[in-house]
């Protein structure tokens, strides 16, 4: 590790980034191990710097969730609860009806959530789906949220349709390398994933792109990702990185739990490669203590989904995070500054 921060005077910790070189697309792997290796407050500082060069650092944004359509899913994500593959336990039932998503959204937008994200357990919507899907989005954008989906793999026109209605973010995550993600799930390829992302990102629909940490990877596993990531022809607009929630009945739930200070150097590495991205602390909070929050943040974190549950599994909830917000001095992020 010394001989690479000397290979690259640029990072050593003494002299500011260099703006022609150093931070800018496209990154190589052993550039963004560097910066990865660097001394723990290096680390922090350079993230911290790049942080408050291109946001607020005192301002959070809150995202809420609702799963639109749970479990019986024909893929076999190795993490997941909802997969049809693996005995979760969980109850599957049917796509929800418009009228009741949109009243969930009101009572989100009334708790002052502003931006909207429903998921569906689904390999891909299906056609017959798609008019539900589209009023959900008109529906939701109508009480003046913003809104954002994750239903799996989309064909380009499916993407045109979503985006007519008023869709903001579409959610598909790469969750892992390359290399690792045949470890993790068999019914389809990473490349399907950056083909799924080249049709939202053609679509004109913002990208949310991110992944799991916590799944055995390999610290290389988890450089790659984010290489993969800020090296796509425009890098996503928010990167939600996911701390595995282990569940029982799934291929992953016995893993060991990451190293929290592996967690954070992730966190820092997303920030310092995708300076402008909202950098997303999203699954796997309810297994942090406050301070571990408290150091992602710092490291670059500006977004959290906020209320009781995620999609199936656990989430802080109000009280508890409006109370360590408070205690941190960091406030919601107004929606026109998102
Ligand atoms: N079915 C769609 C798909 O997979 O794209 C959308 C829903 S899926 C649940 C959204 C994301 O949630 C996954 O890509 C994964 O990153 C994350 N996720 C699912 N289960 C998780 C778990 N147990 N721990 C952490 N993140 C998880
Ligand atoms: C993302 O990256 N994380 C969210 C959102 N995108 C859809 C989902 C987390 C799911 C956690 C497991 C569960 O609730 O089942
Ligand atoms: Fe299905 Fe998405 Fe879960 Fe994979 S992560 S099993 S695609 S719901």
């Amino acid at each position: 590790m010394e001989n690479k921060v000397d290979m690259h005077p640029e990072l050593s910790p003494n002299l500011t980034p260099d703006p022609i070189g150093w931070g800018l697309p496209p990154w190589t792997r052993a550039e963004a191990e560097a910066v990865h290796d660097l001394p723990f407050n290096d680390l922090l500082f350079r993230a911290q710097t790049v942080h408050r060069e291109n946001f607020d650092p005192n301002r959070v944004q809150l995202s809420r969730l609702l799963s639109i359509k749970t479990g019986g899913c024909p893929e076999d994500c190795g993490y997941c609860s909802q997969s049809s593959h693996h005995q979760s336990g969980l109850k599957a039932s049917k796509l929800m009806e418009v009228q009741r998503v949109i009243a969930e959204a009101r009572t989100a937008r009334d708790a002052g959530a502003t931006r909207y994200c429903m998921g569906a357990a689904w390999r891909s919507p299906k056609e017959r789906d798609m008019d539900a899907v589209v009023a959900m989005v008109e529906g939701v954008k109508a009480l003046g949220m913003e809104t954002c989906m994750t239903l799996g793999m989309l064909e380009f026109d499916q993407a045109q349709r979503l985006k007519q209605a008023g869709l903001d973010y579409y959610n598909h995550n790469i969750d892992t390398s390359e290399r690792y993600y045949s470890e993790v799930i068999s019914t389809r390829t990473f490349a399907d994933r950056l083909e799924t992302l080249g049709h939202v990102r053609d679509s004109g629909i913002k990208v949310c792109c991110g992944g799991i940490v916590g799944m055995g990877e390999e610290k290389a596993d988890r450089i790659d990702m984010l290489v993969t990531l800020a090296n796509l022809p425009e890098p996503p607009d928010s990167v939600p990185i996911n701390m595995l929630i282990p569940i029982e009945g799934t291929p992953l739930g016995e893993a060991e739990a990451i190293e929290p200070i592996e967690f954070v150097r992730a966190i820092a590495l997303a920030r310092i490669m995708m300076p402008k991205s909202h950098v997303r602390l999203s699954a796997g909070r309810t297994a942090m203590s406050d301070e571990m929050q408290a150091l992602c943040f710092f490291a670059g974190a500006n977004s959290i989904f906020v209320g009781d549950i995620l999609l199936t599994a656990e989430n802080p909830g109000e009280d508890k995070d409006s109370a360590l917000l408070r205690r941190l001095g960091i406030k919601p992020m107004e929606p026109e500054a998102q």
